[in-house]
């Protein structure tokens, strides 16, 4: 019995801890290593495919330019497109997001960078 409450309490906690850090930006959260910067893998492994397959609306994994004019992050498709074929893999679109917000070129995102991507829509704030 006493192990039931502890269950409950330890669950109890990790939901405040959990709406702590989603208040917290996710900053903290997605720094998994704690340096105080998001690196592109951290960027990636966070937003995942989700953010991917919302913007791929006909599931073909390609972007193309009706799927991505209506995003709001702006910039140009032809922007991202390393290969030049009009449209976008999910590698494409993710390090030029990547690269996009990294304004300041070293190749990862602080606290800032990481505002103007939760500003866009890209991660929840
Ligand atoms: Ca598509
Ligand atoms: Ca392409
Ligand atoms: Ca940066």
């Amino acid at each position: 019995m006493k192990r039931h409450i502890n269950s409950a309490l330890v669950l109890a906690l990790s939901l405040v801890s959990a709406s702590a850090l989603a208040a917290n930006s996710k900053f903290n959260e997605i720094d998994q290593d704690n340096n105080g910067s998001i690196s592109k893998t951290e960027f990636e492994r966070h937003i995942g495919d989700r953010f991917f397959g919302k913007m791929d609306r006909n599931s073909d994994g390609m972007i193309d330019e009706s799927e991505f004019s209506g995003t709001r992050f702006g910039g140009k498709l032809a922007d991202f497109d390393r290969d030049g074929d009009s449209r976008l893999t999910q590698a494409e679109l993710y390090n030029g997001l990547f690269e996009k917000f990294d304004t300041n070129r070293d190749m990862v995102l602080d606290k800032d960078e990481w505002k103007k991507v939760q500003s866009a829509g890209i991660v929840a704030k």
